[in-house]
């Protein structure tokens, strides 16, 4: 291909459309599709997550890397590829390698930030954010997606942080990042399958338009970072507290028993924690994406009809 025709990215017919009208769009990441929701369920969850999108009149951008190309806003091949595909993890590192070998990767929250942010999407929801895990002081593993939304400039919808990890270390990294978290109508932050971990956060917003009138202040200010809006599960949602925290122990231990390490940690965790609940812990967070992909889309409209 000569360089003049080469696209370091693609944003598909949809998306370009919406974003030039000015018409309200949502980033979907594809790693909770590939590696965070178990076949078959993850496929229907995918397109389940574009019409909750689509009947809000709301355009939909699943991000993924097809064949080493980027994609904002997947059609249905693609869609489908990356729940039957056994891709990678992809997060930012990963991107130029893929380019390089041309090879499909599932994007992580940070990959899927970051390149909505280069696309001009502005509002992105996911199930859970990656953070800092227990033991960090050891390991050192933090998640990318912390530090990627610190230099994306895309609005997160996501019911907090797993519960696997360290919530109030992830916090205070947040913090030093300088990454603001805004709770919806609410400032205890949730803890994913959990409507509240405990932790308490300066910030709540009551509306939509509430957040994109922070996006736009932040946008004024010209800090173009990311920010988080921690939208918990209603509480008759929620996971059994007592049977989350069995589980999660579980998990924990059967995690360290076995080795696991890396960006392996977090797939296996959430698979494990399917497994040893019987499947309730899928059903949850499913209900979780959908809770935020609905507010995602609400966001998204504030933000593209603002004064
Ligand atoms: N939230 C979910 N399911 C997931 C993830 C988040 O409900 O599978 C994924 C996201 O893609 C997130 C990643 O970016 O887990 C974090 O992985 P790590 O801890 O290795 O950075
Ligand atoms: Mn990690």
């Amino acid at each position: 291909m000569p360089p003049s025709s080469h696209q370091p990215f693609v944003i598909s017919e949809a998306v370009t459309e919406a974003l030039a009208a000015g018409r309200p769009v949502v980033a979907l990441e594809s790693t909770i599709i590939s590696h965070g929701l178990p076949r078959p369920r993850n496929l229907a969850a995918a397109q389940e997550f574009e019409e909750i999108l689509l009947s809000a009149g709301v355009t939909p951008a699943t991000i993924a890397v097809l064949d080493g190309v980027p994609r904002i806003g997947l059609d249905a091949d693609g869609v489908s590829r990356i729940a039957n595909e056994d891709m990678v993890k992809a997060s930012v590192r990963d991107l130029p390698i893929l380019a390089a070998k041309k090879i499909s990767g599932a994007t992580t929250v940070a990959a899927t930030a970051y390149l909505a942010g280069k696309a001009g999407v502005r509002v992105f929801a996911t199930g859970g954010l990656g953070g800092v895990h227990r033991g960090a002081s050891t390991t050192f593993d933090e998640s990318a997606d912390l530090s990627s939304l610190a230099l994306a400039g895309v609005t997160v919808v996501a019911a907090g942080v797993k519960s696997v990890l360290d919530i109030a270390g992830t916090l205070e990294r947040l913090e030093t990042l300088s990454v603001p978290v805004l709770g919806y109508r609410t400032t205890n932050f949730p803890s994913f399958w959990l409507t509240e971990s405990g932790e308490q956060i300066d910030w709540s917003a009551d509306s939509p338009a509430e957040i994109a009138a922070v996006m736009q202040a932040q946008d004024e200010l010209g800090h173009g970072q990311g920010i988080i809006v921690a939208n918990p599960l209603p509480i008759e949602l929620q996971w059994l507290p007592e049977e989350h925290d069995r589980v999660l122990l579980e998990a924990l231990s059967a995690a360290d028993t076995q080795g696991i390490r890396g960006k392996a940690v977090t797939p296996f965790l959430l698979s494990y924690i399917v497994g040893a609940s019987g499947g309730r812990s899928l059903e949850v967070n499913l209900d979780i994406a959908r809770n935020n992909v609905r507010l995602a889309g609400e966001i998204a409209t504030a933000w593209s009809t603002r004064e």
